[in-house]
């Protein structure tokens, strides 16, 4: 007998990403093609309502894609709040997202989705464990560190990656712990992870290849003064939210 296929959808969050996309959306689709045949896909493109060629050619992927590729409009911004929302559009049994400029080398993604498959909660590619590496300008190499000391300091967990883009989610976390979260921007995710720590989920770390997109394609769309403000005020939001909580 035939065993039933896990669901697996794949949120790719995109903000004007009219350079790119079309080559990564392809090699991602690919790349599922060969290595996922024992699993029931969808990729889930995410776009927050971009000012470029992003719609229009998401849409002739999604048409050519054989019902694999899936446009997703969401008016309001926010990457986290795409992310939110593809998840929610399609029942699966894990829930994944990436960066849409492929940043971390896809052969990580079977073994997020076994990783999975063995019972953790929550796994998060990371790019500060044994076996990770990571190609990056030397002021993020910098802010994303000391994202992770900070982190790690303020909630007294032994996670060192938090913002990276490439996780991966089973039911548990999707039912119980994403309703909690709040932030629906850039820190969305880092609040995912913290939370489901807080709810004593299964988190695994898996190293990651990692390699900043191509400045000479297209520019990364976070500015790191911005991004550090928010990360920092989202960081002691939360810690006061969940020692509310706690008593
Ligand atoms: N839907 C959506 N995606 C976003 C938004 N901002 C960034 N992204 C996506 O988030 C991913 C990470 O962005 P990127 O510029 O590569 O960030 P970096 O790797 O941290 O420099 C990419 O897939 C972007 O297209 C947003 O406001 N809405
Ligand atoms: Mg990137």
């Amino acid at each position: 007998m035939e065993q039933k296929k896990q669901k697996i959808s794949i949120a790719v969050p995109v903000y004007n990403e009219e350079v790119i996309i079309s080559r990564t959306i392809a090699t991602l689709c690919d790349f599922c093609e060969k290595n996922l045949k024992n699993y029931d896909w969808k990729i889930i493109i995410a776009d927050n309502n971009s000012g470029d060629r992003t719609a229009e050619m998401a849409k002739k992927l999604e048409k050519e894609s054989a019902g694999k590729i899936i446009y997703k409009f969401i008016p309001q911004k926010g990457k986290g709040l795409a992310i939110r929302e593809s998840w929610k559009s399609f029942e699966a049994d894990f829930y994944i997202f990436m960066d849409a400029d492929l940043a971390t080398a896809l052969s990580a993604l079977p073994v997020l989705i076994k990783e999975l498959e063995n019972g953790n909660n929550l796994v998060i590619g990371s790019r500060f464990i044994k076996g990770s590496s990571a190609k990056r300008m030397l002021a993020r190499k910098i802010t994303s560190k000391v994202f992770s000391i900070l982190t790690r300091l303020t909630f007294d967990l032994k996670i060192k990656d938090y913002p990276c883009g490439f996780k991966g989610a089973d039911k548990n976390v999707i039912n119980k712990i994403l309703p909690l979260v709040e932030n629906n921007t850039f820190f969305f995710d880092t609040e995912l992870v913290i939370r489901s720590a807080a709810g004593g989920m299964k988190i695994r770390e898996i190293p990651i290849v990692w390699r900043d997109r191509d400045k000479t394609a297209s520019k990364s769309r976070v500015s790191i003064s911005k991004v550090t403000k928010e990360y920092l005020l989202e960081l002691l939001k939360l810690k006061n939210d969940l020692k509310t909580k706690n008593g």
